[in-house]
């Protein structure tokens, strides 16, 4: 199954964090790396009383269920010093979200997929347009439809 993964990080060195993530995707179990986009800087959606965030878009393509990949992006989180805080759209080490699995839409405990936010969140939605610009949602709904509506926000690409 194609699957992309929202990489988020704005704490520990989040150049680094990120880099390190896309790793550590690369090594997943039953998994192949496909493509990950450039590294991107973003302004903090939610508390403005944090850092900036880089953010990232990977594909994979993997034999793992939904869960099972789910698990495997959580123990990834927990090795990058990810805590689980109470706070909101809080400060985090590394941030790892399924933003879309095959052409599923999956509503149960743990997992919403399509990712609940992907559609309005420039950070998601450029990444993914950089790597897969000719993607449908599985409401129907274009990529490069949904980019156009959505503002940048002062979203950059990190050149280093
Ligand atoms: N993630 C959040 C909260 N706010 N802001 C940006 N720019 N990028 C993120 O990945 C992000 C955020 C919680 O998941
Ligand atoms: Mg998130
Ligand atoms: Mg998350």
């Amino acid at each position: 199954m194609i699957s992309y993964i929202a990489i988020g990080s704005n704490q520990a060195t989040p150049i680094k964090q990120a880099r390190q993530a896309i790793v550590a995707l690369k090594a997943l179990p039953r998994t192949q790396l496909i493509n990950s986009s450039s590294l991107y800087s973003s302004a903090p959606m939610g508390p403005q009383d944090q850092p900036d965030y880089v953010n990232a878009v990977a594909q994979l393509d993997t034999q793992l269920s939904a869960l099972q990949l789910l698990d495997e992006l959580q123990k990834i989180e927990l090795s990058q010093g990810r805590e689980r805080k109470a706070k909101r759209w809080g400060p985090r080490t590394l941030d790892l979200d399924i933003i879309l699995y095959g052409n599923e839409e999956i509503n149960n405990a743990r997992l919403t997929i399509p990712h609940y936010g992907m559609k309005v969140r420039e950070f998601v939605l450029y990444p993914l347009l950089e790597i897969a610009e000719n993607l449908v949602l599985p409401d129907g709904t274009a990529l490069s439809k949904l980019a156009a509506q959505c503002d940048k926000n002062g979203l950059i690409i990190i050149n280093d």
